[in-house]
């Protein structure tokens, strides 16, 4: 507590127990890290999605039907739902209205909720509260019992008592808050994107409740708000159909069902395509299960031996001639699974792993119960599933022996590594980077440009093979991937084999993606990144890989140099520079590193004071595995689209 604080305490008499109310949200601004995850740019989406949780568990709890998060001009977002709104008659035991205990005191929110069925935000789950705590100011206003109640607070701090300022024959809740931009330091703007997101996910993974998204901060051509409305009657099973949009379907319709066992809510929906991956998406209480659990344990055992003893039944393994697998079972399979658990618990490095054992069994035996009736009812989409096992089971073998080749032979120098690799003399991989480096031309400069103690240039040549639609054993077949595999000293895998990544042996933390700043730049790069994204997933979710990011103008003035890396700067500049008379101003664009000499190469690219790097990272696996299968998929038309549309502010954040 600080000395106002105790101050506070002192002249208002207070009770010990508001005491604890006090020092709560103190620690929550002392240490607000530890409850919101971090005070990044994450963090402070958190902040919406807290207060989107709690209007969710209306919602679930029957009473809430439609959400709306709202941005503003001068920094601040509002939500605002048609539940019960929160209750305002005073709490006995703080003898304060139950809002207020809501937002000053830490986890209150669940002390009302007990019997309700509350079940979203598990993770974040740490109250409305902690927004409180963390904003510079915070309006509630409830609509209840025929009245409009509203309450104010500064950090946390209650500056205005609760009063009635109307009358309404509505029900809801409306919070509107300014986050501390004294927590927040790195910035207080919110994503539209970020928040579209979540909000997209959340409709799918709870049909039937409307969520709307509005920003006031910019408007479309016809001048209004940029707007979307997300809102899902099939739920996951249409979350199936976006995911697998791109791609080529083996069965005629996504499987889908929703079941309770032991008292577990488990639904699923799932799909067979003609690709050679697996998508499974987990959730638990709407949270992306990433690091995945019991849950997804219990699915994959349930799938693998309904499916075979389907399939064994059948008589259509009997020419098989070698084991399948577990992930045999998983080629081409797009699902996702969403539980809701009473206690879950969260385990795992990033706190995404379900640990409850009970729910294995539950999601298993739901899985055996509802495939095996669809297996029965739907034989050609059985024959065909199985078929497709069976291929992946033959192609797994083929890769293997290709794999094994790859380690004895390919283009290696005396120290094992890729002749093409010009290697740096440091050896410790925390201090190495490796520039991946689009074109021979290109790498050369490189080559000269770089520091050679900790920066290693591999160039590869031309676009780099479509893992997206490539069989494994092609994949290690294919000579700049080989290149690339070798140079990083790890091998790669699927999931099952995901021992053989072998992280211990990566000779490189930092990997960086240099292509061209063209269309053709970024479809390279977008092929590279997929390549880590489906076969060495680890290295983005450590943060190892980025963009570099060259500059597309070079602006001279007589002698004076200056570069610049969007259309904005360049406008800027060339007015600036064109208001003196004397000497006229030159643009070079450059379409290719290939224009760039050495010198040039390294002062806006390569040199670390000075370069921008953009950190690959995975905010939504799902979003990452819809846009990938876009972009690498067949559907080329829809690929230029994207490419074009977001080659010029190139956000990889996917
Ligand atoms: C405490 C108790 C109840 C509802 C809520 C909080 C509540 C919180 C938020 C936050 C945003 N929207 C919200 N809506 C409700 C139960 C209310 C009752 O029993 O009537």
């Amino acid at each position: 507590m600080t000395d106002i604080d105790k101050q506070v305490v002192k002249e208002n008499g207070y009770s010990a127990d508001s005491i604890q109310v006090l020092e709560g949200l103190e620690a929550v601004r002392k240490r607000p890290a530890m409850y919101i995850g971090d005070i990044g740019v994450r963090g402070l989406h958190h902040l919406v999605y807290e207060v989107v949780d709690n209007s969710i568990d209306e919602a679930l709890a029957g009473y809430c039907k439609n959400i709306h998060v709202e941005i503003f001009p001068n920094g601040y977002i509002t939500i605002t739902d048609d539940g019960r709104g929160i209750p305002v008659d005073i709490h006995e035991k703080e003898n304060k209205p139950a809002l207020e205990v809501v937002l000053t005191m830490l986890h209150a929110g669940g002390k009302f909720n007990k019997d309700a069925y509350k079940v979203s935000g598990g993770l974040h789950g740490v109250g409305v509260s902690c927004v409180n705590a963390l904003s510079k100011h915070l309006k509630a206003i409830i609509h209840r019992d025929g009245n409009i109640y509203e309450m104010e607070f500064a950090y946390g701090k209650t500056i205005k008592e609760l009063t009635i300022t109307g009358k309404t024959d509505k029900t809801g809740t409306i919070i509107s808050f300014l986050p501390d931009e004294t927590i927040f330091t790195q910035t207080t703007t919110f994503n539209f994107d970020t928040l579209a997101s979540r909000l997209r996910e959340l409709a799918f993974l709870n049909k039937g409740i409307k969520l709307q998204i509005t920003d006031y901060r910019e408007t479309d051509d016809d001048g209004n708000p940029i707007s979307e409305v997300f809102y899902s009657k099939e739920g996951i099973k249409e979350f199936v159909k976006l995911l697998d949009e791109n791609r080529q379907p083996i069965i005629d319709n996504v499987i889908y069902f929703e079941t309770e066992k032991q008292g577990i809510p488990v639904e699923i929906a799932l799909q067979y395509n003609s690709s050679f991956n697996e998508n499974v998406h987990s959730y638990v209480n709407n949270i992306n299960t990433h690091e995945g659990g019991t849950h997804l344990a219990g699915f994959r055992r349930g799938l693998t031996r309904t499916l075979k003893t389907y399939a064994e039944k059948n008589g259509m393994l009997d020419k098989l001639k070698f084991e399948i697998n577990g992930d045999d079972f998983r080629e081409g399979l797009t699902a996702v699974i969403s539980v809701k658990v009473a206690e879950p618990l969260f385990e795992g490095q990033t706190k995404t792993k379900l640990g409850n054992s009970e729910v294995m069994g539950a999601v298993d035996q739901a899985v055996s119960e509802m495939l095996s009736v669809y297996l029965e009812e739907n034989p050609k989409d059985a024959k065909n599933i199985v078929n497709k096992v069976i291929l992946a089971a033959t192609a797994r073998h083929a890769a293997r022996k290709a794999r094994e080749l790859v380690q004895r032979k390919g283009a290696l120098n005396g120290s094992g590594l890729p002749g093409k690799l010009a290697d740096c003399s440091e050896k410790d991989p925390a201090k190495c980077e490796l520039y991946l480096v689009e074109g021979d031309s290109a790498g050369g400069t490189a080559k000269q440009g770089r520091d050679r103690t900790f920066q290693a240039i591999l160039p590869l040549r031309g676009k780099i093979l479509n893992v997206e639609k490539a069989m494994l054993h092609k994949i290690y077949e294919n000579e700049e991937i080989k290149n690339i595999i070798t140079a990083l000293g790890i091998q790669i895998g699927t999931e099952e084999d995901s021992k053989a990544l072998n992280l211990e042996k990566l000779r490189y933390h930092k990997i960086i993606i240099m292509t061209d700043a063209d269309v053709d730049g970024s479809h390279i790069a977008t092929l590279i990144m997929t390549l880590f994204f489906r076969y060495m997933k680890e290295l983005i979710e450590r943060g190892y890989l980025y963009l570099a990011t060259p500059p597309l103008y070079l602006v001279k003035k007589g002698k004076e140099e200056y570069y610049c890396w969007t259309d904005e700067e360049r406008n800027r500049l060339v007015q600036e520079l064109g208001k003196g008379k004397d000497g006229s101003v030159h643009v070079q664009r450059y379409k290719g590193l290939g224009e760039m000499n050495a010198e040039q190469l390294w002062e806006t690219t390569m040199n670390p004071a000075k370069r921008t790097l953009k950190q690959i990272t995975i905010e939504s696996a799902a979003e990452a595995d819809r846009i990938f299968s876009m972009l690498m998929g067949d559907d080329v038309p829809l690929r230029r689209e994207f490419i074009e549309k977001h080659a010029k502010n190139a956000k990889i954040d996917v």
